[in-house]
């Protein structure tokens, strides 16, 4: 049922083509157990990839640790080099790389090539920053001293993506960490690993046409419990984990406990609060993609939308109408909004939370359902659902990652939205659509919004790579991507010289011998 030929795009992607799309990437440290990876698009199977062991894990670490060995030693604008390269592959190779997202994670086409621009985005901005490493300079209390500090690579950096940005979410960790001079070991998701096998081909002829040590580079397949060769690898100073709270807190707790650093990026619950003075249009348009882009998959999604009840009934009723629009089937068919679900699990946890919602007294005001019939053969389209709850439900407290979208009633002034709005435990992403200043400075102050996004007259997703990328709260506390994210990459140092003849004491003391 694709409209594309499966065999010519894995080809382009250097995935080798076995007559029915069963495909295999390079992997020499291969088990005979094997994932395999079904789409959710139409159900088939798209490739078998073999799952890392434990001594094909340590034969990775091995060459990762040489690779870092050679790699810290080259100019770190060699390295931005080295990325650009691999962003030009990246450009050659969009169309195909985004068509295979989409078909195996199931996004919409158009965003599927959006994630692959997320990932030429981040490329350039880490080509640039190879030449901005900066420490800073101080002034020494000692006279004749000079003090600075200065970065330098940190090692063998971990990194575990989760399925629904099964590339970009690693490139914008992997670009930055090259530049700063480390090596990576990706686990992807085990939902999308033909997605981490096309990526790591690209990167592989990059290192390859170089020279380089291919060790650069790494990647493992399996679950979580390949992904604890890494969180338990005391050799692994930094794992970047992205994913569900629930796992976070055990990648967090292992991690901690040898003393290692993590990056996390985990749910969200993130709210549009809209007030009276809210451009109406724009705001079913930003909540409208927010919701349901990505089928509610992103962990920017919109989740809850926190509404005057002056205008209430006015939103709840242009919303269903813009719902009525949707075209829900295949992603690569252009025509199509919303695409599937990643699996039949989450289709089922979009159909339990439905029905929580209905039993703690919400009201849907657009029914949902699984979808059955022509074009929905795997089981894993359903409608995009609203209804009205109230904050303080269990299952509105919970991230589902499904386009279900709560509206939640509010009265009085700006504050008591925000205050609704910071009453989740999670605090990615937010916003506030009005064009009262007043309240949107509110809602940007150090009363406002709590989160590591805070947007004004946008919706919750689409973040652009130049920010910083995370959250506060129960999403970890991590940032990725832009601004000085890089920082977390590379380990620091605090430097003081002394020119005189003297050994004079800081703060003062004497030390007479
Ligand atoms: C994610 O869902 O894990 O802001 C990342 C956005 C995207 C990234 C989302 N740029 O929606």
């Amino acid at each position: 049922m694709t409209d594309f030929d499966l065999t010519e795009m894995l080809q382009e992607l250097g995935l080798k083509a076995i007559n029915n799309g069963t495909s295999t990437g390079k992997n020499s440290f291969a088990s005979n157990e094997t994932i395999e990876s079904y789409s959710p698009v139409d159900g088939l199977l798209i490739g078998k990839v073999s799952i890392t062991t434990k001594e094909g894990y340590e034969k990775v670490m091995m060459t990762a640790s040489e690779a870092f060995a050679f790699w810290r030693n080259k100019p770190a604008p060699f390295r931005g080099e080295i990325v650009r390269q691999f962003g030009q592959k990246l450009r050659v190779k969009k169309e195909a790389l985004g068509k295979l997202v989409s078909y195996e994670m199931g996004k919409s086409y158009q965003e599927g090539l959006g994630e692959v621009q997320e990932m030429i985005d981040i490329c350039d901005f880490a080509v640039g920053l190879s030449r901005q490493l900066h420490g800073l300079t101080m002034h020494s209390e000692r006279p004749g001293h000079r003090m600075y500090e200065q970065y330098h690579p940190l090692g063998v950096v971990g990194i575990i993506s989760a399925f629904n940005f099964p590339v970009a979410v690693w490139a914008w960790n992997t670009a930055l960490a090259w530049i700063c001079g480390d090596v990576c070991v990706w686990k992807p998701s085990e939902k999308t690993p033909l997605c981490g096998i096309a990526c790591q081909q690209i990167i592989a002829e990059v290192l390859a046409e170089n020279n380089l040590p291919e060790g650069i580079s790494c990647l493992i397949n399996g679950d979580y419990k390949v992904g604890e060769f890494l969180t338990k690898d005391a050799r692994i100073p930094l794992i970047s984990a992205t994913g569900s709270t629930r796992m976070g807190k055990i990648v967090a707790k292992e991690v901690a406990g040898r003393l290692g650093k993590s990056l996390l990026e985990l749910g969200g619950n993130n709210a549009i609060i809209v007030t009276p003075d809210a451009d109406i249009k724009m705001t079913v348009i930003g909540a409208v993609f927010g919701a349901v882009g990505t089928a509610g998959q992103r962990c920017t999604s919109t989740r809850r939308l926190i509404i005057h009840e002056s205008i209430f009934d006015k939103v709840t009723e242009a919303l269903t109408k813009a719902y009525q629009q949707l075209r829900i089937g295949n992603p690569l068919d252009e025509k199509n909004h919303v695409g599937p679900l990643i699996d039949i699990h989450a289709v089922k946890m979009y159909e339990n939370a439905l029905q929580k919602v209905v039993e703690e007294g919400g009201k849907l005001v657009v029914e949902g359902g699984v979808l059955s019939g022509n074009g929905y053969k795997s089981g894993c389209y359903v409608k995009p659902a609203i209804a009205i709850a109230n904050n303080s439900f269990a299952i509105v407290q919970h991230e589902t990652f499904a386009p279900i979208l709560y509206l939640i009633k509010y009265s009085g002034d700006v504050m008591n939205a925000i205050h609704i709005q910071n009453g989740v435990a999670q605090g990615l992403s937010s916003a506030i659509m009005t064009n009262n200043l007043r309240e949107a400075e509110a809602f940007l102050s150090v009363n406002g919004s709590d989160c590591g996004i805070a947007n004004v007259n946008i919706g919750t997703s689409g973040a652009e790579i130049g920010g910083a990328f995370g959250g506060e709260k129960e999403t970890g506390g991590g940032r990725e991507s832009g601004s000085d994210a890089w920082k977390v990459y590379m380990r620091r140092q605090t430097n003081t010289i002394n020119y005189t003849t003297e050994l004079p004491l800081a703060q003062g003391i004497k030390f007479d011998l």
